[in-house]
């Protein structure tokens, strides 16, 4: 089966024709319909996020069953899924009170974060090296094997773009804002980053009644793009201080506001942002030693929340299924964050286009 592999960082990735094995004890063997590609990706590939080579990415994926190893249960050949990127065993006790996106299986072992759970590898190249899948997943393939428990069968008439889009962004973005208990219709937000990530933070502060959703980033055309998901208002940070901008909007700040990126300075301008009694989430990944510099008076002042939002604030595949039920209701739009449709063998360009600073997202469809 083809795969698109990175051997090295900081190179574009290889197409290789790569050997994969039957799935194990509780592992499916699955074939790929669609794979977002998104700036964490990307980050691997720039050694922002350190990852062991060689490695196949993509953890944003929508597939097939083919084919079930021993002890599955919760999917059968021919079923179409999405993936989640954090697997969840619904025993431990996270996953028992709604927190899937912290299993305490998932995180037991970091050392094989990028194998299956009994350590070993699935996949090998023609020279016999074996290579590592993103978080147990690795969608820039045909094939994959991965673990049954971060699988979410859904219905067949989702579109497969769609449905990738919903195993990373949408979830973590839409997420990341609705299972925050209690925002109140009327609530002003501000969103640093329209991305992926951030143009769903901004449709889940319309679907909460928010009044002012404020959208921050440094291109006009994502801006732009911003609008169409329910910006109220926009502000370019190359031009204008957000922060100063975002006081004048509100009166005196905003009531939520999101980092969907994960920068420190973005993280302090977030914080800064924010009315008396503001809370900041931090939904984007920094580099591991990123650190931030807040003002502690302001904080205690002003009674200021900071809060981190990891894979949608919440169970991942719980997350997922309403989102698809909404999508299917047409009460989320999912439809205009895929830019552009890439092959396989195209996948060094979908990721120029991310830093190039393209709107919504790059999907290669199998
Ligand atoms: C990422 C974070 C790093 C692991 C894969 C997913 N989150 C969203 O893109
Ligand atoms: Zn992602």
């Amino acid at each position: 089966m083809k795969a698109a592999v990175l051997y090295e960082v900081g190179k574009p990735l290889e197409i290789k024709d790569l050997s994969i094995e039957k799935p194990r004890e509780e592992e499916v063997l699955v074939r790929m319909k669609a794979a977002g590609v998104c700036a964490s990706d990307n980050h691997v590939i720039h050694g922002q996020i350190p990852y062991p080579t060689p490695i196949v990415l993509g953890h944003e994926n929508a597939a097939i069953v083919e084919e079930v190893g021993p002890n599955v249960t919760n999917v059968k050949p021919g079923d179409t899924c999405i993936t989640s990127f954090v697997s969840s065993c619904s025993e431990c006790d996270y996953c028992r009170t709604g927190l899937g996106n912290h299993c305490s299986r998932h995180y037991s072992d970091p050392s094989i974060q990028h194998r299956q759970f009994d350590g070993t590898f699935r996949i090998k190249d023609s020279e016999g090296t074996e290579i590592y899948q993103m978080n147990k997943l690795g969608g820039f393939a045909e094939q994959q094997i991965v673990p049954a428990s971060s699988l979410l069968v859904i219905p067949k008439e989702v579109p497969p773009e769609v449905a990738a889009l919903i195993g990373c962004c949408v979830t973590t973005g839409l997420g990341g804002i609705v299972n925050i208990d209690n925002i109140k219709a009327g609530s002003t937000v501000a969103v640093f980053g329209c991305g992926g990530v951030g143009l769903n933070i901004i449709q889940g502060a319309k679907m909460l009644n928010c009044l002012k959703v404020i959208a921050v980033d440094i291109f006009d055309h994502k801006l732009e793009f911003a609008y169409k998901f329910g910006a109220t208002d926009v502000i370019n940070a190359k031009n204008e201080d957000p922060v100063e901008k975002i006081r004048d909007i509100t009166g005196g700040g905003v009531d939520y506001s999101f980092d969907s990126f994960g920068s420190p300075a973005i993280m302090k301008q977030a914080v800064e942002s924010l009315a008396k009694r503001g809370t900041a989430a931090l939904v984007g990944l920094a580099s591991p030693s990123s650190e931030v510099d807040i003002n502690m008076v302001d904080l205690v002042r002003n009674e200021k929340n900071i809060i981190g939002s990891f894979y949608g604030y919440g169970s991942p595949l719980v997350t997922m299924k309403k989102i698809v039920d909404m999508y299917l209701a047409g009460k989320v739009n999912i439809d205009d964050l895929v830019r552009k449709v890439f092959k396989l063998e195209e996948i060094n360009e979908a990721f120029a286009d991310i830093d190039k600073g393209e709107d919504g997202r790059g999907v290669i469809v199998f």
